[in-house]
């Protein structure tokens, strides 16, 4: 059983002028702010010429990204913890309180560490970095996270030897999220990476968007980026991260098996059984785009797939 589906909503109410507003008013906040800084990964063209003034890092960019609007990042939404309508989580995800917040770090690690989330913020400096997300549903944004490379924490953790994948939790509240009384997907919301894949530094755990903190809706406090995965990999709302030896079994894997594999790596020649995954459609456009293999960051990734039949491993 699986309840993604293809997205076909009228962009419409989508213009141009939301974007231009959303690009304008995170590139003056960046520079009043002092974010551009040597070291900074952006992801796009526009992006790339503005900061190859400042930086001597080659972000990687396709010439044609703008930013998705703030609007749209907050009020079309997969938060499946407060309903399954796109609009539902800029209704309802004010109810999730957080703050206190705790993150444990644990399993086959020499140091298992409960985080708060002023401790998190305190131990890992925040960087600003714009992605390309994919979502399985054949719709994209470019979103400018805030946020640092998992690799960091995963590394004070030490993982130890027989350490191969690690496991991600959203929280359990059924209180605060009503869409866990539904059995829509088997709660709590899990994901897995490969050792590897968590410590490449493109994969980060985000705590903001746009410059500010996270908005509950995009999954406040903490949650995950994996910008060459489908979008159901990049799991909200985190209060577990557990270093396992086994592959584990994530909330879409159990749901629907066939659909939803384990790598989820975006690949246009792979179809989801149900529908294309060769083109896309940018949130706030309304010509379709080709969708790129490993959603674009092929030069990045694809060197932990050498060998790997991507068709099995989907
Ligand atoms: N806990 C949790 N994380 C989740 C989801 C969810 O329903 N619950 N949806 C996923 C899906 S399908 C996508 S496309 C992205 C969307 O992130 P965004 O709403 O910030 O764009 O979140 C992912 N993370
Ligand atoms: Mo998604």
């Amino acid at each position: 059983m699986s309840i993604h589906k293809r997205d076909d909503i009228l962009s419409s109410e989508i213009t141009d002028e939301n974007i231009y507003l959303g690009r304008r008013e995170f590139f003056c906040k960046a520079a009043k702010l002092g974010f551009i800084v040597p070291g900074l990964k952006f992801g796009t063209a526009e992006a790339a010429g503005f900061l190859n003034l400042f930086s001597p890092i080659k972000p990687s960019a396709l010439p044609d990204d703008k930013l998705t609007s703030f609007q749209n990042i907050t009020h079309y939404n997969n938060f499946y913890e407060f309903g399954t309508s796109k609009s539902d989580p800029a209704k309802y995800a004010g109810m999730l309180k957080t703050s206190p917040w705790e993150v444990k770090v644990e399993g086959l690690v020499r140091y298992p560490r409960t985080y708060s989330i002023d401790d998190l913020f305190k131990t890992y400096p925040q960087e600003d970095r714009i992605y390309r997300l994919r979502c399985v549903e054949a719709w994209s944004m470019v979103i400018p996270w805030r946020g640092f490379s998992l690799a960091h924490l995963l590394k004070k953790a030490d993982p130890l030897g027989n350490a191969r994948f690690v496991e991600f939790w959203t929280l359990h509240d059924p209180q605060q999220m009503p869409g866990q009384n539904i059995p829509v997907l088997e709660w709590p919301y899990r994901e897995g990476l490969r050792l590897d894949e968590a410590m490449h530094p493109l994969t980060i755990l985000a705590t903001g968007l746009y410059g500010k903190s996270l908005p509950n809706q995009d999954g406040a406090p903490v949650r995950l980026v994996i910008p060459w995965k489908y979008g159901f990999k990049s799991i909200k709302s985190i209060v577990k991260i557990r270093l396992i030896d086994h592959m584990p079994r994530t909330s879409w894997e159990l749901a629907a098996p066939n659909e939803y594999g384990f790598y989820s790596n975006v690949n246009p020649s792979v179809n989801h059984p149900r529908w294309s995954q060769a083109t896309e459609r940018r949130i706030g456009e309304w010509d379709l785009r080709k969708t790129l293999l490993f959603n674009g960051y092929a030069n990045e990734v694809a060197s932990l797939y050498t060998g790997m039949n991507l068709r099995k491993n989907f």
